[in-house]
C-alpha cells in the first residue's frame, strides 16, 4: 500500500521485456503473488501516495483516508476497526510517528488478523485422506481440484478424482480433462448418476489401491437450495460408512470477487454440512481481495489455499506474511 512510495522515489523504470535472465513466463509459470494482487493493492494504495506525501503528520484525516481505503477493498468493519484503533493507539503514543513507522504497524497487524487461518491442509492423517469440495456454482471448484491435484502429486502422492457433479455432461469431461493434465485417475459414471454412489466408488476404489488422497468434486449449488444441500449431507453420510472420519477435509470453494456477500454463503454452507476448510479462488481478478480479512474475523474457518490464476500453478498454500507483505509491497 505504502511500498510504492517508495517505489515512485526510487525514480527507476522497471521494464518486463524477456532477457536471457529472465525469459517469457510459459503458461504454467507461477503468477506472482504481488502482481496478483494488483487490484486490491490499487484499491489501497490509488492517490495514496500523494496524499501522504503531503503531509508532514500522521494524522487523523490519514487514519480516516485509509478506513475508506480498507473498506473499500472488503477488509469488513470488524478488521478495519481493529486496524485503526490500534495504528491511533500508536499514533497517540508516538509509537508511530512516520511512514515506515506506519507500514510496519499496519502489516504486523494484518498478519495478526489473518495469522489464526493460517492451518496448512496435512493430509497423512488417513488413508486415502477423502477431500470434499463445495460451493456456489462457478466459484472455482473443478478448476481448483485440477491446481490441488498437481500440488499434491508434485509432493509425490498418489491422487485420484471422483466426478461428483453429475449435473451436467460438461462438468464430468471438465474434470477428466484436469485427470489428463495430472496423469491421474478420475472415477466417473457419466452424468445423471447419483453423487453419492460416484464419491464412495472413488474412495473404495483409492482404498483397494492404497491411493493417498481422493478430491471429489460436486455441482455448484446456492445455501438456498435445500434438496442440493442435503445431497452434500447424504455423500458425507454415506462416506462415513467406508472411514467414520470421511471427508477428512471438507472445502468450500469460495470466490473472493463475491467479498462480504461470499462470506454470507460460506456461513450458511457451514451450518448445513459443517466444512473444515476454505479455497479463495480468482484474488487476482478482484479489488475484494481484502475479504480474507473478513474471513479472518467471523468466519474464523482455515484458508488452506488462495487462487490468483487460472493456471495448474495459480493455487498456493495460505500463508499470513506473504499475503500481507505482498499487499502492501
Ligand atoms: N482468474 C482466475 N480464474 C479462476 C480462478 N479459479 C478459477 N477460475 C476460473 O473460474 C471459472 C470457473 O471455474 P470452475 O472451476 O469451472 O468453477 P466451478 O465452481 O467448478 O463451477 P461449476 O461447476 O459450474 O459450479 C473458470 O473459467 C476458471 O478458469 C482463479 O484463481 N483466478
Ligand atoms: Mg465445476
Amino acid at each position: 500500500m505504502f511500498g510504492f512510495i517508495k517505489r515512485k522515489q526510487k525514480n527507476t523504470s522497471e521494464t518486463a521485456t524477456p532477457t536471457a535472465e529472465s525469459p517469457v513466463l510459459s503458461e504454467d509459470s507461477p503468477a506472482d503473488l504481488s502482481q496478483s494482487l494488483e487490484k486490491t493493492k490499487r484499491t489501497f494504495s490509488d492517490g495514496m501516495a500523494d496524499f501522504f506525501l503531503g503531509k508532514k503528520n500522521i494524522d487523523r484525516e490519514l487514519l480516516d483516508e485509509l478506513e475508506t481505503r480498507l473498506l473499500s477493498a472488503d477488509v469488513g468493519i470488524d478488521a478495519t476497526t481493529t486496524i485503526i484503533d490500534e495504528l491511533q493507539s500508536d499514533i497517540s503514543r508516538k509509537v508511530i510517528n512516520d511512514a515506515d513507522s506506519l507500514h510496519t504497524k499496519l502489516a504486523d497487524i494484518m498478519k495478526t488478523i489473518l495469522q489464526p487461518c493460517e492451518q496448512a491442509l496435512k493430509t497423512e492423517s488417513a488413508k486415502p485422506f477423502v477431500i470434499l469440495v463445495v460451493g456456489i456454482n462457478g466459484a472455482g471448484k473443478t478448476t481448483s481440484i485440477g491446481k490441488l491435484a498437481h500440488h499434491f502429486v508434485q509432493q509425490g502422492k498418489s491422487v485420484m478424482l471422483a466426478a461428483g457433479d453429475t449435473f451436467r455432461a460438461a462438468a464430468v469431461e471438465q474434470l477428466q480433462e484436469w485427470g489428463k493434465r495430472n496423469d491421474v485417475p478420475v472415477i466417473t459414471q457419466g452424468s445423471g448418476a447419483d453423487p453419492a454412489s460416484v464419491i464412495f466408488d472413488a474412495v473404495q476404489s483409492a482404498s483397494s489401491k492404497n491411493v493417498d488422497i481422493v478430491i471429489a468434486d460436486t455441482a455448484g449449488r446456492l445455501h438456498t437450495q435445500d434438496n442440493l444441500m442435503d445431497e452434500l449431507a447424504k455423500i458425507k453420510r454415506v462416506l462415513a460408512k467406508i472411514d467414520i472420519d470421511a471427508p477428512h477435509e471438507t472445502l468450500i470453494v469460495m470466490d473472493a470477487g463475491f467479498g462480504q456477500n461470499a462470506l454470507h454463503q460460506a456461513q450458511q454452507f457451514h451450518d448445513s454440512i459443517g466444512l473444515t476448510g476454505m479455497a479463495v479462488t480468482k484474488l487476482d481478478g478482484t479489488a475484494k481481495g481484502g475479504v480474507l480479512f473478513s474471513i479472518a474475523k467471523s468466519l474464523k474457518l482455515p484458508v488452506r489455499f488462495i487462487g490468483i490464476g487460472e493456471g495448474i500453478n495459480d493455487l498456493r498454500p495460505f500463508n499470513a506474511a506473504e499475503f500481507v507483505d505482498a499487499l502492501l509491497e
